[in-house]
This record gives structure tokens, sequence and C-alpha cells, in this order.
């Protein structure tokens, strides 16, 4: 038996006898009530970060503890496999996209085995396996007959040089990452997901998830962006009509413009007769489209010599075409109030349009002038005729009535939720199954010839899509007609491939993507670990494909992720030369109360602390610390410093302090185990603890376990041998044993105990051991606090106003005279009026 825990050895020791058990694999068909905990599983870029060993720890502790508490756990791994990335590195380095890939998981499963998680690797799979993307063929197909993918037109960010498709994040300063040509906008005929169908659903269904971050929530309710407006239509000047839609009806006399997109009809209409409108429709074209950019993006608009007649008053409106009006939002068109509305604010000032009040807290209020910004909050109706004096809400109400009773508008819901453009014009991802035939159109790929496999035969060497150029990939039969037809080339996001793959880890047939009965057993998950960047996008997408598959009968489920804890990021000090360059933790050593760089002595400015970055070169590698301290110090640690949902900030005496803590524990397992005695003091600090440390774990505080642990250990290293102490040294170990696990098997086997401490129930503690048997009363004399006293917890009134009044303190304030009134409060104080 060592003095010192060997973590190294016991480390790799566990790991290999876990595996060997195959401890971990989850059985579908257990009594055991069943729990289904996972982590979002990694990309795989090559090496695992501290940002996965924090997320896969708290996935860890959980899983684990789950186990212990006689749940069959689903905790299983894989890999999220598509992307830019891997088709960077084949272009910058010739290797293919799938080598690469395959590589990195080969190296980033054997780190993350380091850590001792408890994971299913049996289920293991990755996204780019030609099985898993074959079933997700399948399943769109299954959405393609159910009418929920369609094909639109849609922009795409165009390299002119290159005269390829870019993806966004390859579009720098709205230039081409490798050609810096200006990128254009351009149409493509692109394939779309109909998650607007559901758009009402994902938001009611918000609703039932008592078990996310109120924060994600919110995220996702904006992002559907459900708002109750108006929609009504114009009479314009050239004998048309113009339907506007407007989420404050109430706001109706406050209008001095109209303005439609560029792309709307009637901007298409002007510009062809008007060359200064044609280019100022191209000019509009190039600025960014999404919301955020137009908000920034200078206001600018095109009087196109039309006027619209106002509903109440005819008088005539300029109706101007805008940069900052969406086509793809409401009607394409707005009417514009300056008061009111920052965007025509901005607009109105440019072109010297009136700016009106018509709401004010008060009709008193009704000639106060509107300052350098627009007043957007509700109030009553002011300036505006018969709706004067009406509040915000009963003024948009009886606009809307009004316009449906006479007939030029209606009540309308309108959702900022956008169809899911699918389609990339990239090769590292899941081909679309879909062959273009000129008679037939765009056909389903016959169910048996899946998977539609990536062809391996691809160079990088050129711009643009490998698929497109392969010289007979792209060459198929119409499956209708037999005519020679054209297999898709485009590939699908990303984002689908991780919208279901926590499906098939529930049940993963050869045959099917999923079986229902068996999936069902295991889904929905019941806790979801993961990052917060991917709260709106991730999370939406998955509870839509969920939605999807049960409205066409493939699963009986409403949500995926009936739990959810997004994990704060683990960050460090950054450190920069004298030149401005950044410098890693390991360049760097303190020397007094200034940096200097280890290599040449020069100073270096320690600055920000900031979440772990490769630009910013503040990242500490995961697996030297594990080679240094031991998988489970740097697990303990991940786990103590900072409530999870917090940021965790790398500390070199945080892994030191974490590493002592393993030793310790380590100290107390080899202590000789004692011939009896009790140790009451110390048996209710063991079961405080059981209490305090599973009702941690269950609401995922892991900090706060850590914390009651560490009182725990500081107890038995001060208590005298006694079997009461051996007890709490056992069951040290079980409370350990999901964070620590290596130790705690260790130890376990140390100290004679039998099978894994893993499989061990979890330890239960006795309520009555709970309650305090002593309590601190105090004692008042005229509203002072003149002295405490410990009595036993219970204590009756009359014994505790004797024993008060008998103690030195209070006779002395009493100057023996009887007191004239004693209140008592039992367990806690005594108040004497003397
Ligand atoms: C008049 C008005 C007055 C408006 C006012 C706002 C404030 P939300 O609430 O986000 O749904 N709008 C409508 N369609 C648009 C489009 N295609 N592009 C740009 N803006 C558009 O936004 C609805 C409001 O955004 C609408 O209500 C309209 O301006 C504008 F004091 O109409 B509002
Ligand atoms: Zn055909």
């Amino acid at each position: 038996m060592s003095e010192r825990f060997d973590a190294k050895a016991a480390d790799r020791r566990w790991q290999e006898r876990w595996a060997e058990a195959d401890l971990f694999a989850a059985d579908s068909d257990s009594d055991k009530p069943k729990s289904y905990v996972l982590e979002m599983f990694p990309y795989p870029s090559g090496r695992i970060h501290m940002g996965h060993v924090r997320n896969y720890t708290m996935g860890d502790v959980l899983a684990r503890y789950r186990r212990m508490k006689g749940f069959e756990v689903l905790h299983p791994m894989g890999w999220d496999a598509f992307g830019m990335p891997a088709e960077n590195a084949a272009m910058e380095r010739k290797v293919h996209p799938g080598a690469w890939t395959y590589q990195n998981i080969e190296t980033m499963k054997g780190q993350l085995k380091r850590l001792g998680f408890a994971l299913d690797w049996g289920r293991e799979f990755a996204t780019c396996d030609p099985e898993y993307y074959g079933h997700e063929q399948a399943l769109f197909l299954d959405l393609f007959d159910a009418g929920l993918v369609f094909r639109k037109e849609s922009e795409v960010n165009w390299d002119p040089v290159d005269m390829t498709v870019l993806a966004n994040e390859q579009v720098i300063d709205g230039k081409g990452w490798r050609s810096g040509a200006e990128v254009e906008r351009r149409k493509l005929s692109q394939w779309f997901l109909r998650i607007t169908q559901f758009a009402d659903e994902l938001l009611e269904g918000l609703g039932t998830l008592d078990k996310w971050p109120d924060k994600v929530r919110l995220m996702q309710e904006n992002w559907i962006g459900k708002s109750q407006g108006l929609e009504f239509r114009f009479a314009l000047s050239n004998g048309e009509s113009l339907a506007v839609y407007t989420t404050r009806p109430d706001t109706i006399f406050g209008s001095s413009f109209v303005a439609v997109a560029a792309d709307h009809p009637l901007a298409q209409g002007v510009a062809a007769g008007n060359d200064e409108a044609a280019s100022f429709i191209e000019a509009c074209k190039r600025g960014g489209t999404t919301a955020a950019e137009l908000e920034t993006t200078e206001k600018m608009g095109f009087d196109t010599g039309i006027t619209a007649a106002h509903p109440f008053s005819g008088e005539p409106l300029p109706v101007y075409i805008a940069n900052f009006v969406l086509m793809d939002y409401g009607t394409g068109a707005i009417f514009g109030v300056p008061g009111h509305d920052q965007r025509d604010h901005e607009f109105a000032s440019k072109y010297g349009l009136p700016i009106k009040r018509v709401v004010a807290p008060s009709l008193e209020d009704a000639g106060e002038a509107i300052g350098d910004e627009a007043d957007d909050r509700a109030g009553v109706a002011v300036n505006s005729s018969f709706l004067d004096g009406m509040d915000t809400e009963v003024a948009k109400a009886e606009i809307v009535r009004r316009a449906e009773a006479d007939g030029w508008g209606e009540g309308r819901t309108v959702f900022r939720l956008r169809d899911w453009g699918v389609s990339r014009q990239r090769y590292w991802g899941t081909p679309i199954p879909i062959i273009h035939c000129d008679s037939c159109g765009p056909v389903g790929v016959p169910r048996e010839q899946l998977p539609i496999k990536l062809p391996e035969d691809v160079s990088f060497d050129l711009p643009g899509n490998p698929l497109d150029r392969h010289p007979s990939w792209n060459k198929a039969d119409c499956p209708q007609c037999g005519s020679a037809a054209r297999r898709e080339t485009d590939t699908l996001d990303t984002f689908v491939d991780s919208s279901w793959y926590f499906i098939r880890f529930a049940s993963q047939p050869k045959d099917q993507p999923f079986n229902k009965a068996e999936a069902e057993k295991w889904l929905p998950v019941g806790q979801y670990i993961g990052g917060v960047e991917h709260a709106i996008l991730h999370l939406l997408y998955a509870r839509f494909i969920t939605r999807a598959l049960a409205h066409i009968g493939k699963i009986d489920m409403a949500e995926p992720f009936a739990g959810l804890f997004t994990q704060g990021m683990v960050t460090h000090e950054t450190y920069q030369a004298g030149d401005g360059s950044w410098l890693s933790p390991d360049e760097v050593q303190k020397n007094g109360e200034d940096w200097i760089r280890i290599e040449g002595g020069e100073p270096v400015k320690s600055g920000r602390v900031e979440k772990m970055s490769k630009s910013k070169k503040n990242v500490v590698d995961p697996i030297p610390i594990v080679d240094q301290y031991g998988a489970d110090a740097a697990r303990w640690f991940m786990l103590s410093d900072s409530p999870p949902e917090r940021d965790l900030e790398w500390s070199l005496g945080g892994i030191e302090g974490a590493g002592r803590f393993v030793q310790r524990v380590w100290r107390l397992a080899n202590s000789e185990r004692s011939s009896g005695g009790e140790d009451k003091a110390l048996s209710q600090k063991l079961h405080r603890t059981i209490a305090a440390v599973g009702e941690a774990v269950e609401g995922l505080q892991f900090n706060k376990s850590v914390a009651a642990i560490y009182e725990l250990t500081n107890a038995i290293e001060k208590a005298q041998p006694s079997a009461a102490r051996d007890d709490a040294i056992d069951n040290l170990l079980k409370l350990i044993a999901p964070m620590a696990p290596h130790l705690a098997e260790e130890a376990h086997a140390l100290r004679g105990g039998t099978g894994y401490i893993a499989d061990a129930e979890w330890p239960s503690f006795d309520a009555a051991m709970l309650v305090d048997d002593e309590v601190t009363m105090v004692i008042q004399v005229n509203g002072k606090l003149r002295d405490k006293m410990q009595v036993a917890a219970g204590t009756s009134k009359d014994d505790a106003e004797a024993m008060a009044l008998a103690l030195p303190k209070i006779q002395e304030q009493l100057g023996g005279n009887a007191p004239r009134k004693v209140i008592v409060v039992p367990d806690r104080l005594v108040n004497i009026v003397a």
C-alpha cells in the first residue's frame, strides 16, 4: 500500500476494468427505471479542450450518481463530424476530410477515455458514418413525402472570382476568404424544411419546459418572434393598392411616409422605368440582410413619386423604397411613424419628413415634442382623432375592428421565424437524396439505394463544391421515368445531423433510423447539458425535428429534452508581449508582482480573464494536466470552484488544491479500522453531508456538493478512531465516487470493498440525524442582546425561562429584581422586560 495515491496507475487500472466489464453499457430491456443523461456531442476538431472536460464531467457526475441511485442510465457519446473545418484542412493540408475527421476522432476518443467518463462507448457513432447519414437521408425523404421539405429561391454568398458559393464563415468583412473579392448576393434554388408550420407549437411547448433555464426559453421565444398586428391596404395614386403590416395600428395617425423593400414588386415595377431607382435597388443589395445589420446600417430611401392615401384622413403619404424594410417579413411594406419607431425616426430625420407625437403618457402631454429619439413606450393615443385618450392596447383593437368592419384590413399574426434553409454547396455533409429530372422534377432516391455515399475520389485544389464537378457521381437515372437525370449536389446543414442524434443513441437498429418503442423507453433526454451558444439554433432545430417526426408518426414525443442545463465557460487570464502578440500561459511567469516572458525575460502585460481561445492563446491543454495530477484532480477542480452555470477561471492553485484533496482522501482511506465506538457528532455530520450532496447533485449544483464533502473530510480528519469514523470514511468514498471515480474505486478496494463502487448503492441518510439536538437561544433584556445559552432542542418555555434567569450576566442585569415580563420563543429567544 503506497503512501501517496498513484493517480496514473489507478486511472489506467480502473478505466481498463470498467471497459472489460462493459460496466456502462445501457440495457434497453432493464427493469430498472431509466435515466438518459446527455451532453452535447463534440465536433472532432483535433483535441479536447477544457470546455469539453467541464461539460462532460458534469454529465458524468450526474450519470454516475443516477446509476448509484438505482437507475439504468444511458450516457452515450459520439461525434458531430461533418462541417467546414474538415474541408479547410483538406484544402490546406491535402488530406481527405474523412481521413482528417476520423483521425481526430481517434485522438479525442483516447483523450476522453483518460478522464474516466462512464460512457456507453458501444453506442458511439459519427454523423459522417455512412450508416448514420444514410438513416438521415431516409428521414429527409420521409419529411419530403410529408410535404415538410420544399424548394425555394434563396440568396447565397457568391465569390465572383473563385466562382463559388461561400459559407458565412468564409466571408470576411464582405470579401471572399481566398480570393479577397467583394462577395455578391446570388439567388439559388435551395432546400428548406418547413419549421414555420410548427412555429406556434414550438412557442407553446416552451411553457412545458420547466426544467430549462428561463433565459434559454426567452431566447427561443424571441427567435420565434410571434407578433399580433394588422395587415391593411393603402390606395395608391397610380390606381394600385399596397398591403402593409404593422404591430402598432394605434399609431396610424402619426404616419408620415410609406416604404417598401428593395425587392418588393412595387419597387421592381418602378425600377423598370427608372434607372435611378434601379441603381438604388442594386446598392441596397450590397449590404447585409440580417435584421441586426439593418438596425445599424444607415437608413436610405428612394422616393418613387407615388403616394398612398391615409385610410382615415385621405392625406397623401410619399411612398419610398427603403433599405431597412425586409421583403420576407410581414408584407415587405410598412407605414412609417417617426415619432414612435426609431428606424422611422432616423429615416424621417434624413429626408425631412414630419415627426409627430401620437402616443403620450396622458392627454395633457399631447403637445410634448418628440426629441432626438423615437418614443416607443405605450400610453394613450393623442393627436389621433377618434382614438384620443384610448390606451395603446385599446386603440390597437379599435383600428383592427374598424379595418375589419370596413373591409380594408384584417388582424394578422406574424412570426419572425423563417423556414430552415438546409442546402449547403459543400462536400463534407450528408448528401441530399434527391435526383433532378427534366420531366419529373425533383424525385426522392429509392430507399433501397440509401445511403447515398459521398464519393471518395474528390479533389480540393479547385474552389467550389467537389460534388458539382465530379465526373460521374452527380449523374443518375430518374427513379420515376428512367431518363438520364442529375443527382442533387447540395449537402445538408450540419444542424440537421445534430437534430436527431439523441434518438439514434437511444435506439440504433441497422435497418432503420431508430426503433420507435425502444427509443421511447429512454426519451425524452432527462438531462441535457451543453453550451449556451446552442441556446437558439441547435435546440430549436432539435425540437422542430422531434415534432416533425411525431407529426409523421415516427415517434410519440413532443419535446426531446426534458431538462436542460447550460454550463459556463472555462476562462483564463490573457498575456500580451510588447508588440501586442498573445502569449500562452506556459510562455510566461510571475516575477514579483509583474509578468515576464520566460524566454528572454521581456515584460509581459497580463490582461482580461477571458474564455479560453486559440486566438488569444490563453488555453490550458487538459491532457498534460491529467498526466500530472490525474483524472480525478482535473474533474474535481472543474466542479469545485464556481457554480456550474458561471464561468470557471482556470488556475494553477485550483488544480493543485484538487490534487491535495485527492491525497487527503487517500490518507483517510488508509487509516486502520478501529475496534468500535460511537461518535455522535461525526455520524450526524455524515448524514447531513449525504443529504446535502444528493440534493446538490440533483440540482446540478456541483460546487455545493464539493463544499459539503470538504466539510465532512475536515470533520473525519479531526475525529478520534471509532467505528463511526470508519463508517464515515466508507461513505465518503461513495459520495466522491461520481466526481473522483478512480480514487473512489482504488480506496474502496483498499478498504476491502467488494465489486465496483460505481455499482454501489448511494448511501441513504436517517432524517432523524438531520435534526439538531442542541440549539443556541439568545437572551435579550429590554430588547438588547445580553447572553446566549445552549439548550436541548425542544426545551419547554418554562425551563428556558428558568435557565435564562439563572445566568450570571442576566442576574446582574436584573440587579436582584424580578423581571416584569418574560417572553420565550422556543429554541430561539428569551426576551426579558426588566
Ligand atoms: C407602424 C409602427 C409604428 C411600427 C410604431 C412600429 C412602431 P415586430 O414588432 O418586430 O414584429 N415592419 C413590418 N414589416 C416590416 C418589414 N418587412 N421590414 C421592416 N420592418 C417591418 O415589428 C413589426 C413592426 O416592424 C411593424 O409595425 C412595422 O412598423 C415594421 F410606432 O408599423 B410598425
Ligand atoms: Zn423522370
